[in-house]
């Protein structure tokens, strides 16, 4: 999608720093991290959010779970802990409409989360 923000960083319109990439999808660095570790995994083909019936569709959500696999195994993610978070809605948060799974790491941290 032209407007969107993550389309954005996919296409390197707008700078991000990317830790992981293959052909379905890019992990980058948060902007605004709540944690030592805070990742956002995103498919580079637009899909909405968790909601979005596309992302059922075909073998992207297998795809997408296999990159992050790959990341908290390739960054040690594993040995103290993660969480992988999507927000959908307002009383979630979600404030980018571009599918995004966040990936927390580094600190404990709490739960329920507030
Ligand atoms: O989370 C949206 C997340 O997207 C939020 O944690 C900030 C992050 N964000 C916004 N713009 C950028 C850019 N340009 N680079 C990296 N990260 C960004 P949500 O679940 O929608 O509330």
């Amino acid at each position: 999608m032209t407007d969107c923000l993550f389309c954005k960083i996919v296409r390197g319109e707008i700078p991000s720093q990317i830790v992981f990439e293959n052909d379905q999808m890019i992990v980058f660095k948060d902007i605004q991290p709540v944690a030592p570790f805070h990742l956002l995994a995103i498919p580079k083909r637009h899909i909405d959010n968790i909601a979005d019936p596309n992302l059922v569709d075909g073998e992207l959500l297998t795809g997408l779970l296999q990159g992050i696999q790959q990341v908290v195994t390739e960054m040690g993610l594993k040995e103290n802990g993660f969480r992988v978070v999507a927000n959908y809605g307002r009383d979630a948060g979600e404030a980018v409409h571009h599918l995004h799974f966040h990936m927390i790491a580094g600190r404990s941290l709490a739960w329920p989360p507030g």
